[in-house]
């Protein structure tokens, strides 16, 4: 681009000027204001005047211009379309002739299905023998009943969830785990909000005192449905709090997330949570990988985990994982959580929820009462 500076009386003679002289393809760069002698038979008379610094577009510019473009098109299509075969050559991993055998077709698309949600085949497979039973006419295996009844019963007998069923009896005390970031204190809010609304007396204390904000967010929220709030710095402030919280029914504690290859901070947890009598659930967002959920649940695994939570349901496709690690590991889950808006987007983990992770067509995993 090559810059020139025109004189002009006012911006819009020096617009006109541009175009006249150099087409639409000029720009304004700069101006500024200077007094100029204007009238040559007025020698001494000078008036203000703009200059303006316009600059003109070499062909060759523009042609660099379209060049750029070009190549950032053809980039951005060659990541596109190497995402796309990678999604392929996975998705080739869920063809299910091999694990379909001996099923009805319809018990075939619904074990397709699973396996396409992120379920793996040898357990989707189970899932839905023990849905089926042997029907003599077809002379395969088809479901008994309803899909979804047969389906719900399956998930029963292999799949532990504690969302209707949960009773804290002597427990106390709840305690949300787990990576950072995965969403305890928003899970905590929505808990202490159910709870409260089944007639439990709730309260909260936090660990979490070091991270800017922290405390406030929770803070706000649990003083708006009228819950105690504490903040417990050391293990003793812990107790304290626990001891001073003796009225209520349940006491919620959120704690800082850790990650899970931080062994030290991990330690100085478990020095915060070993003597007391708690229930530690682990809360796993449904987003990570299934391998890295494992990985959480191992290193987690210096606490004695009673259960665990969903989040995030709503940012994943594929919650066949999910269903994955509540099969294989058989703890407890206690709730899913759908959403950000506090307290709506919360789902107390039942068969129904989950049976429509593998049935429904789209992915709209949200709360019957979900707002967002
Ligand atoms: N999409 C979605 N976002 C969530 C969910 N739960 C929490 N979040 C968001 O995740 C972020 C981290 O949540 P936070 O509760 O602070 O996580 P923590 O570090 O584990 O305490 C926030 O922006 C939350 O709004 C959920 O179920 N779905
Ligand atoms: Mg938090």
């Amino acid at each position: 681009m090559r810059t020139e500076k025109i004189i002009a009386g006012s911006l819009q003679e020096a617009v006109e000027e541009l175009k006249k002289t150099y087409g639409d393809n000029a720009v304004v760069l700069s101006s500024r204001i200077i007094r100029k002698q204007r009238w040559s038979f007025l020698p001494f008379f000078k008036t203000t005047m703009l200059e303006i610094t316009v600059g003109i577009p070499e062909e060759e510019d523009f042609k660099k211009e379209v060049e750029n473009r070009v190549k950032e098109f053809e980039r951005a299509e060659m990541v596109r379309r190497s995402a796309e075969e990678a999604f392929k050559t996975l998705s080739g991993d869920q063809d299910t002739s091999d694990v379909g055998e001996g099923l009805s077709l319809r018990a075939r698309r619904v074990l397709s299905r699973m396996v396409y949600r992120g379920v793996r085949k040898e357990i989707a497979r189970k899932i839905l023998e023990e849905a089926c039973g042997y029907d003599i006419e077809l002379g395969m295996l088809d479901f008994k009943d309803d899909i979804r009844e047969a389906l719900k019963d399956s998930l029963r007998r292999n799949i532990v969830l504690e969302g209707n069923s949960f009773q804290n009896g002597d427990l106390k005390v709840i305690v949300l785990i787990g990576p950072t970031g995965v969403g305890k204190t928003t899970t905590i809010a929505k808990l202490s909000y159910i709870f409260k609304k089944t007639g439990k007396r709730v309260g909260v204390i936090t660990l979490d005192s070091y991270r800017v904000g922290a405390v406030e967010q929770l803070r706000s929220f649990v003083s708006v449905m009228e819950l105690p709030f504490k903040i417990a710095e050391t293990p003793k402030d812990l107790m304290k709090s626990v001891d001073e919280l003796g009225d209520r029914d349940l006491i919620l504690v959120d704690t800082a997330g850790r990650s899970q290859h931080d062994r030290f901070r991990l330690n100085e947890l478990k020095v915060f949570l070993e003597n007391l009598k708690a229930g530690i659930y682990l809360t796993l967002s449904a987003n990570l990988s299934e391998m890295v959920m494992y990985e959480a649940i191992m290193q987690f695994g210096i606490f004695p985990i009673r259960g665990l939570i969903f989040s995030k349901m709503d940012e994943t496709s594929y919650p066949g994982s999910v269903i994955n690690v509540a099969y294989r590991t058989k703890l407890p889950v206690l709730c899913f959580t759908t959403g950000q808006t506090v307290p709506d987007d919360i789902v107390m983990a039942d068969y129904d929820y989950l049976a429509s992770l593998i049935l429904e067509e789209d992915h709209e995993f949200r709360s019957a009462g979900g707002t967002s």
